[in-house]
């Protein structure tokens, strides 16, 4: 069994990505089971087989506790993390191939408070890796490829599970911007040469000194470009979830 956490920036297409690579991967005769995780979420592109909305009332503890909706997704959240158990439990009794889990849209809510590592400690049992959306719009450019980097080894840092570099929606970009981004990912010296050609003086040096200290480990978590629009990349989705969590190959049947 597969536990792939789905992690990325607000509006970054994780729900999307979520539902579409479960359909996908129906497809293929793989069994999934989908997991929101998201209280705040209005509607989701897909039906979520477990739904932590039917957990908890994000809209009640924000309205009862007079709190801002950032504020009110930590406290619920937290709410969740109490029974983190049952919860637990009712993921982990399915038996089936990918258990594919979408986080709530603000990724810092998830990634840097305590409640997010439990749930990735406590959901499903082995084989658990995170995907990270990254914006091929906003990666095309080289400081922002920088920052995107920078907040990627944040999140690796921070789960420490294996991890996959989406970049995703790359049917809504122009292909010489999916080029552009795999030849940084391969080469720092041309992210180097691009960052001085196109940046102020300031700014080309905070890029480089950024780029050179987090180049190493963000270089050795792969990049899939894809699209949940037209389901390109998905093979070689599922072909590398089974190469970093390393622990056999599933067959498609
Ligand atoms: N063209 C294109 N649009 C996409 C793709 N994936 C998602 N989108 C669009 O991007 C927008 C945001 O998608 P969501 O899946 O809701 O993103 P999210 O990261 O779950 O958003 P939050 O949970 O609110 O942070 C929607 O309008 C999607 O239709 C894709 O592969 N291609
Ligand atoms: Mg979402």
């Amino acid at each position: 069994m597969y536990v792939i956490f789905i992690i990325g920036t607000a509006g970054s297409g994780k729900s999307t990505l979520a539902g579409a690579f479960s359909d996908w991967l129906r497809s293929q005769e793989q069994s999934t089971l989908l997991v929101n995780l998201d209280p705040a979420a209005l509607t989701l592109p897909y039906e979520p087989d477990i739904d932590i909305r039917e957990m908890v009332d994000y809209e009640r503890i924000m309205m009862t506790k007079k709190l801002g909706p950032n504020a009110a997704l930590i406290a619920t959240l937290r709410e969740v993390a109490r029974h983190i158990e049952e919860l637990s439990e009712e993921v982990n009794s399915h038996n089936v191939d990918f258990i594919i889990v979408d986080t709530p849209g603000q990724l810092e809510l998830f990634a840097y408070r305590k409640e997010g590592r439990l749930f990735t400690k406590y959901l499903g049992q082995d084989r658990k890796v995170m995907l990270f959306l990254l914006d091929p719009m906003f990666c095309a450019v080289a400081r922002n490829f920088v920052a995107s980097m920078f907040l990627a080894s944040s999140v690796y840092l921070t789960f420490q599970l294996p991890m996959i570099q989406i970049l995703n929606k790359i049917d809504a970009v122009p292909k010489k911007y999916i080029n552009r981004i795999e030849r940084w990912s391969e080469s720092i010296d041309s992210l180097l040469i691009d960052i001085e050609n196109r940046s102020s003086k300031v700014l080309m040096h905070l890029s480089r000194e950024v780029a050179q200290a987090v180049y190493d480990i963000v270089s050795s978590i792969p990049i899939i470009p894809v699209s949940s629009i037209t389901m390109e990349g998905f093979p070689e989705l599922h072909a590398m979830l089974t190469r970093v969590v390393g622990e056999g190959e599933i067959e498609l049947r």
